[in-house]
């Protein structure tokens, strides 16, 4: 697979490299055109992708501690997220029963294990499954099949010494459905397509036609790179490719050919084969087959650290509002929901540069738990939008007893609450008096004047 290979050495290089940004983006956006062309990546595709990744590196600003190379890596990396599909999950679930899927793909990709794994997954979902031995070229086909079908609690249907695979299949949809079975899976022969095979993708394309799936099932070895592309492409023009299954990601290989044969095919990728058991079958899950594609274990760790910087920006964003405006129990919500999320607040002023000297006045602030914040974050939500933007109306004792019974606390729980927002109001007009903070704002532009 040197195509996709060299996507991921595009990366590596990309973080080591140092120079101008601009040649760097140039230098880097070749190579990955290169690397995906090289792996019969549909052109139009590779420069539709390569053009969205360099606007954006060119036009976006990382946070605060991620350099631009780093955030190239991320900007590459969502962009092939979203060719996969971004972040919503395959549907797996048949809209309706009895279901037919047929599994194509090449010789040896995966098929026969894969409608065994199909068949123990969608049983333990609660359905009945029955499958069709339609395969009769392989030596054996019927017998692995159907033993198949024995382990995993599945239907099988099959005529041993039939070389009719259009008539099994139509036979085998036929007797399941009337056995009741809810998802019917028909395992065919492996197929290249080219030269004299082209007499097997017609039959392929006649056994759909007499079953009528409802999902044609395509094959992929994750580690056939090059040809992918090709083949996808001709078994989508034999009978349309539904969905996507690829096969081996257990292995070395990190799955090249799916991109392709998602670009030959425009289908999803529904499942990935991470073994030879009839349980290493996963539901595909664009991020982490993204990860793998790129081939690198930093990667997450440094996805996790962009993350957590964009974090922090947010959080210096709501204290720079909170030091240039009026201090409500709305700005306290979006504080309160930040810090949740980053951890101590002390540790969260350690990473803002230039912050630490702020340190010493919010000690009380930073000593806030978990669980209290949670507690607060509830009371605010049974706060009026009139005492969101008005703190002070909680000088009102009927107020912070209506509140009390609201969220299910004591009173003095909601009045301990209010003495943090007057705290946390003193501490405020306190820094607006350093020039020093201000300074460092106005600085980063957070702050008007
Ligand atoms: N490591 C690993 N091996 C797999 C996976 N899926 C299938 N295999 C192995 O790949 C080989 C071929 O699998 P089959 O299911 O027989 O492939 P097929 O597509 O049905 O092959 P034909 O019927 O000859 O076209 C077998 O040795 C399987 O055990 C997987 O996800 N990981
Ligand atoms: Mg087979």
């Amino acid at each position: 697979m040197p195509g996709l290979d060299d996507l991921r050495k595009a990366v590596g290089k990309l973080l080591k490299r140092s120079g101008p940004y601009e040649a760097i983006v140039k230098e880097y956006i070749r190579d990955i055109q290169r690397a995906l062309i090289s792996a019969d990546v549909n052109v139009r595709l590779v420069f539709e992708l390569t053009k969205r990744i360099r606007e954006r590196a060119l036009r976006e600003q990382p946070p605060p501690g991620v350099s631009r190379r780093e955030w190239l890596v991320k900007v590459t990396y969502e962009e092939l997220v979203k060719l996969f599909g971004g972040d919503t999950e395959p549907e797996v679930k048949p809209p309706y029963t009895p279901y037919v899927i047929m599994m194509v793909g090449v010789q040896g990709s995966g098929k026969t294990t894969t409608v065994g794994k199909l068949a123990k997954f969608y049983r333990s979902m609660g359905y009945r499954i029955g499958v069709v031995a339609a395969d009769t070229y392989r030596p054996g086909a019927y017998e692995q099949l159907q033993q198949l079908a024995n382990r995993v609690g599945a239907m099988f249907y099959g005529e041993p010494g039939s070389k009719d695979a259009v008539a099994i299949a139509r036979n085998g949809v036929e007797e399941l459905k009337k056995r009741g079975a809810d998802i019917i899976i028909v395992d065919t022969a492996g197929r290249h397509g080219y030269g004299e095979e082209e007499a097997l993708l017609e039959e392929m394309r006649r056994i759909a036609e007499a079953i009528s799936p409802d999902e044609v099932m395509l094959v992929i070895d994750a580690a056939m790179g090059q040809k992918s592309y090709d083949l996808a492409k001709r078994f989508h023009e034999a009978t349309p490719i539904g969905s996507i299954v690829v096969t081996k990601m257990d292995g070395t290989a990190k799955g090249g050919g799916a991109l392709s044969a998602v670009a030959a095919t425009g289908a999803r990728i529904k499942f990935i084969g991470t073994g030879e058991d009839v349980d290493e079958l996963e539901v595909f899950r664009p991020r982490r087959f993204v990860a793998r594609l790129l081939g690198m274990g930093d990667l997450e760790s440094l996805l996790e650290r962009i993350e957590r910087l964009q974090s922090v920006e947010e959080f210096e964003k709501t204290v720079a509002e909170m030091v240039a405006g009026k201090i409500t129990f709305r700005v306290l919500y979006k504080q309160l929901e930040q810090m949740r999320k980053l951890g101590p607040f002390r540790k969260v002023l350690q990473m803002i540069p230039g912050f630490s000297t702020m340190l010493d006045s919010f000690d009380e602030a930073a000593k806030i738990s978990e669980e209290k914040m949670r507690k607060w974050i509830s009371i605010m939500n049974s706060m009026t939008y009139e005492e969101l933007d008005n703190p002070e109306l909680l000088e009102q004792r009927s107020r912070i007893k209506r509140i009390a019974i609201g969220s299910g606390v004591e009173m003095s729980e909601v009045r301990e609450l209010y003495n943090y927002y007057k705290t946390v109001k003193k501490m405020m007009r306190q820094l607006r008096k350093r020039k020093d903070i201000l300074e460092k704002f106005a600085k980063m532009g957070r702050l008007p004047g």
